[in-house]
C-alpha cells in the first residue's frame, strides 16, 4: 500500500470555527494529521511518499471543480489581506450569503466585495481560510491525484494521507473544513485513466455532500454515503435517504442515514447493504472517503464505534477485491485518529 502524504497540510492552521453565536477553538487541527504519521512510524503498513512534482495538479482540480471557484481559492489570502491590511492577523470566515437565486438573490452580479466573494463560494462559517489553505489544500489535491495514479499503475491500494479534509468540498463551494473535494479528484482521475465505473464509498460520520454533488448526474461514478441523518446532523441539507441522483445518474447515489447514537452493529449492518450496492454496480476501482468521527470518543458526532471496530472496516473494504484510493476525511478525537486510521490500513492489507 503507497501513502502519499501532504509535506504542506499543517501550513492551514485555522484558528477558530464559528459555532453557535460564537467562535471555537477549531477541531480540524495539524495534529491530527500528525498522529496517524506517528502511528504509522509504529505500525508501517506500507511506503510513505510523497507526490511526484510533474503531476499535473491544476488539471486534475480542474477537471472536478469550476474555474472561477479555483482562481478565487488561490488569490483568497492575498484578497483577505487587500480589503484591510489589519487582516493579515485573522483568519478568513464568511459571514454573508447569497443563499440560492429561488431566494431571489443574484448570481449573475458577481460582488466585487472579498467578503461577499467569500460567501459566495463558502456554504457554512465553520471553515476558516488563512495565508497556507490553498497551498496545503492544492497539496492534498497532489496526494489524491498520486494515489489514483498508483492504483492505475496497479497498486491494490493507495491513500491521500492529507488535511484539511475534501468531501464537503462542492464543484463551485468549501464548507465543513473543506476546500478541494480530493475524493471527487481520485475517483474523476481513475475515470480519466480508463477506468470505466469507479465507487466512492463514504465512511464519515457527515454526509459526502460534495462527492454527492461532483457526481449526482453521472452514471459512471456510483456515491454511497454512510452517515449520521442530516434531519439533526450536519451538513443539514443534503445527505437523505431519497436522494438517488438526476438525469443519467438516476440510480447512481445511495444515502444510508443513521440516527445519532448509532452503535457499531446497526452500522455494520448498514455498511453491507453499501457493501452490495458498491457490488452489484460492478465498478473496477473504489474511491472510500475515510472518516473517523464515527468513533466513540469524537467530540463532534455521534456514533459509537471503538477502535478495534476499524480493523473490521478495512477487512470488509478489502472484500470487495477492487483497486482502492482512500482520502482522509474527518476524525476529531485527535489522540485516537492515529491508531483507528492505522486500524482500517491494517485491516485493509489482511
Ligand atoms: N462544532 C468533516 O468531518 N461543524 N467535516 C460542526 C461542530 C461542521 C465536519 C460543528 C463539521 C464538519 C470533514
Ligand atoms: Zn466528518
Amino acid at each position: 500500500m503507497k501513502i502519499f502524504h501532504n509535506t504542506r497540510h499543517a501550513e492551514h492552521a485555522g484558528r477558530q470555527e464559528m459555532f453557535r453565536g460564537r467562535l471555537v477553538d477549531c477541531h480540524e487541527v495539524p495534529d491530527r494529521l500528525r498522529f496517524v504519521l506517528d502511528e504509522l512510524q509504529r505500525r508501517p503498513v506500507g511506503p510513505l511518499l510523497t507526490p511526484d512534482a510533474a503531476l499535473e495538479v491544476d488539471a486534475a482540480m480542474a477537471r472536478v471543480h469550476a474555474p472561477d471557484y479555483l482562481a478565487f481559492l488561490a488569490s483568497a489570502w492575498q484578497d483577505w489581506v487587500a480589503l484591510d491590511p489589519s487582516n493579515a492577523e485573522r483568519d478568513a470566515l464568511p459571514s454573508v450569503w447569497p443563499l440560492a437565486s429561488r431566494h431571489a438573490f443574484r448570481t449573475d452580479a458577481p460582488p466585487h466585495n472579498f467578503a461577499a466573494r467569500l460567501g459566495q463560494y463558502a456554504f457554512d462559517s465553520g471553515t476558516p481560510l488563512m495565508a497556507g489553505s490553498w497551498a496545503a489544500a492544492r497539496g492534498g489535491a497532489a496526494c489524491a491525484l498520486a494515489a489514483a495514479q498508483a492504483v492505475l499503475d496497479a497498486e491494490r491500494f493507495a491513500m491521500a494521507l492529507t488535511r484539511p479534509p475534501g468531501h464537503h468540498a462542492g464543484p463551485n463551494y468549501m464548507g465543513g473544513y473543506c476546500f478541494i473535494n480530493n475524493a471527487a479528484v481520485a475517483a474523476q482521475a481513475l475515470r480519466d485513466g480508463g477506468v470505466q465505473r469507479v465507487a466512492v464509498l463514504d465512511v464519515d460520520y457527515h454526509h459526502g455532500n460534495g462527492t454527492q454533488t461532483c457526481f449526482y448526474v453521472r452514471s459512471d461514478v456510483f456515491t454511497v454515503s454512510l452517515h449520521g441523518d442530516p434531519r439533526t446532523e450536519y451538513p443539514f441539507f443534503l445527505g437523505h435517504a431519497d436522494e438517488h441522483g438526476n438525469g443519467a445518474g438516476e440510480g447512481f447515489n445511495l444515502n444510508l442515514p443513521l440516527p445519532r447514537g448509532t452503535g457499531f452493529d446497526v452500522w455494520w449492518a448498514t455498511l453491507q447493504t453499501a457493501l452490495q450496492a458498491v457490488a452489484d454496480f460492478a465498478p473496477q476501482a473504489l474511491v472510500v472517503p475515510l472518516g473517523l468521527d464515527t468513533f466513540e470518543g469524537d467530540p463532534i458526532s455521534g456514533f459509537k464505534l471503538r477502535s478495534a471496530d476499524y480493523l473490521q472496516l478495512g477487512r470488509a473494504l478489502a472484500q470487495l477485491g477492487l483497486p482502492t484510493v482512500l482520502t482522509f476525511e474527518g476524525g476529531y478525537a485527535v489522540a485516537d485518529v492515529g491508531v483507528n486510521t492505522v486500524n482500517v490500513l491494517e485491516g485493509l492489507k489482511g
